[in-house]
């Protein structure tokens, strides 16, 4: 698999994905702990990030019909760094993406609201592809980094979906198919029905508050 560039290439061609993941983070942990000290409610549950695999690389830009080059990879794979970042409530996942959109330094390449959208199988989850500056000694470069804002929920669906995909080869049979659709209905009713108990809990908080 790394017969088209050596291991060391791979290796410089990753470290600057590494570098942006390492910005957002940060940016991601100042926004959890401001939460976490100032605000009754933090919209971050959980934070993963990876960099895509050399092997998934290749085969994302097999897909797409192109070579395998850096040129390649840094206008066509938007995913190279993804960081996801799990809430509880649907209402979180918007208050995360205005919080980002916010910040001076990051810039929306690109938008795919799958949960005003979802794709066909059920998938729900929100997508921003950002670019992000970072300062090296020699230039400044902007690097692509996929962020994947969902509920627990959504995640719960989308990392059984992933598993099954991969385990029949990504022919899914139909009877599973339809299953995972009625579970993605599922998640769907949960999450609403989560949004409206923290509505409620709100109303009486403020009720209370007005005594
Ligand atoms: P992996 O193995 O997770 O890395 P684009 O080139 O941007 O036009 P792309 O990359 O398909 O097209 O964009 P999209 O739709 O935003 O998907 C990016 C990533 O979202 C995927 O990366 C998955 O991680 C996730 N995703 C998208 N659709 C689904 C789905 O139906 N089910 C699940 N479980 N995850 C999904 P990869 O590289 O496809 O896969």
């Amino acid at each position: 698999m790394f017969e088209e560039q050596s291991l060391g290439e791979w290796k410089n061609t990753l470290l600057i994905y590494k570098f942006a993941l390492d910005e957002i983070n940060t940016k991601i942990k100042i926004l959890n702990e401001e939460f976490t000290l100032n605000h009754d409610h933090n919209p971050i549950e959980h934070v993963k990030s990876r960099i895509k695999k050399p092997d998934s690389i290749i085969n994302k830009l097999e897909r797409k019909g192109l070579e395998l080059s850096q040129h390649n990879i840094e206008h066509y794979i938007n995913d190279v760094a993804g960081v996801r970042i799990s809430c509880s409530f649907i209402s979180d996942i918007y208050k995360i993406y205005e919080l980002l959109k916010q910040q001076d330094d990051i810039y929306i390449i690109e938008v795919k609201d799958y949960i005003k959208n979802p794709k066909p199988n059920g998938y729900k989850s929100f997508h921003m592809i950002i670019e992000i500056p970072i300062f090296l000694a020699s230039e400044t470069k902007r690097v692509k980094v996929e962020i994947q804002i969902r509920t627990v929920a959504m995640d719960f669906w989308a990392s059984l979906e992933h598993k099954i995909f991969y385990k029949y080869n990504k022919k899914v049979p139909n009877e599973i198919i339809e299953s995972l659709n009625e579970a993605s209905a599922t998640v769907n009713s949960l999450d609403y029905k989560m949004e409206s108990i923290k509505n409620q809990m709100e109303e009486i908080k403020e009720l209370e508050y007005q005594k």
